[in-house]
């Protein structure tokens, strides 16, 4: 595994506001499959077209909340790793200090709160919320598999899971939180995703814009690389942790 610069962990110890951007490979250790990755991503076996937008769910209902209900229910057996533990212990760290810390996720499988993160920005939502597309009701769905496929509101209405599909705006509260953290942070963590997917691929340019340093950690090289200050390949789970001893010795 490569050696991390000193510069990085000095990088983490003097930043006053620190925002991190986490995507699927953050979760690919707790057995999550990433979304993009050729062989194991969802999108060499599905095509997204056909069932992360709300036309794919207009045109198959039961289809696609069956796919997203099996994606919770896998979810439900896995645990935090290394790096959503290492995030947490950040949080910690920074805010006995007195530092700003913000951490913005692109992933629906609420690993960052079952590891302890207390505030976390959700951009694309989350496979553990449905939402009556009647009366927009939102329950919390903690059990096992539906029953019938689309779950149905008391009302009547058809549920859908709360995640944002392709071509459905991020919420907004959200997002201007986290573009506002990004504007202002003097350190910038993309971790665990290939930076493809906007308006999230596009934090990193408003961190860039404010002279943010900007420190990447993926398994694969992506198309924000050549524009961080230190792109580290390896794994999340094994890197975040070595980065937050390497900086404050726990
Ligand atoms: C919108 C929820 C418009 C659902 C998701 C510009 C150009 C072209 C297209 C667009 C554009 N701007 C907007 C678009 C359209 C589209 C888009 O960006 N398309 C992409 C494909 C080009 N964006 C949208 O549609 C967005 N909405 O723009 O609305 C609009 C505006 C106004 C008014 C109305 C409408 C909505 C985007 C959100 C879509 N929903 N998820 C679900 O989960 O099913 S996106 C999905 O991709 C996930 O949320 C995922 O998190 C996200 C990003 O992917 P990653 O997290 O990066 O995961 P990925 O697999 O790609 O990469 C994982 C990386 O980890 C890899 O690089 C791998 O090497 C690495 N890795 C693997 N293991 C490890 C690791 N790294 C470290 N350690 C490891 N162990
Ligand atoms: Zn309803």
């Amino acid at each position: 595994m490569e050696a991390l610069d000193e510069q990085i962990f000095a990088a983490l110890r003097s930043a006053e506001r620190v925002v991190a951007l986490t995507g699927a490979g953050v979760s690919a250790e707790s057995g999550i499959p990433t979304f993009r990755d050729a062989m194991t991503g969802m999108w060499a076996k599905y095509d997204p077209a056909e069932l992360a937008t709300s036309e794919a769910f207009g045109r198959d209902a039961e289809r696609v909340s069956r796919w997203y209900d099996e994606r919770r229910c896998n979810v439900a057996a896995c645990k935090p790793n290394g790096g959503h533990m290492a995030l947490a212990r950040l949080e910690q760290i920074l805010g006995r200090r007195r530092k700003q810390f913000t951490l913005i996720t692109q992933n629906v499988d609420r690993l960052h709160q079952a590891a302890r993160s207390r505030d976390v920005i959700e951009l694309h939502g989350t496979l553990w919320v449905w939402r009556c597309v009647r009366c927009g009701t939102e329950t919390e769905e903690r059990g096992g598999a539906f029953e019938v496929y689309p779950p149905h509101c008391s009302c009547g209405g058809v549920k859908r899971p709360a995640v944002v599909w392709f071509g459905e705006s991020l919420p907004m509260a959200a997002m201007r939180r986290a573009q506002d953290a990004a504007a202002g942070c003097d350190l910038f963590l993309s971790l665990g995703t290939s930076s493809i997917v906007y308006p999230a691929a596009g934090l990193v340019d408003v961190a860039l814009r404010n002279r943010a340093m900007v420190v990447e950690v993926n398994a694969e090289e992506t198309p924000i690389s050549a524009r961080a200050h230190w792109s580290i390949r390896g794994k999340t789970g094994e890197v975040l942790p070595r980065i937050v001893e390497g900086a404050f010795g726990i």
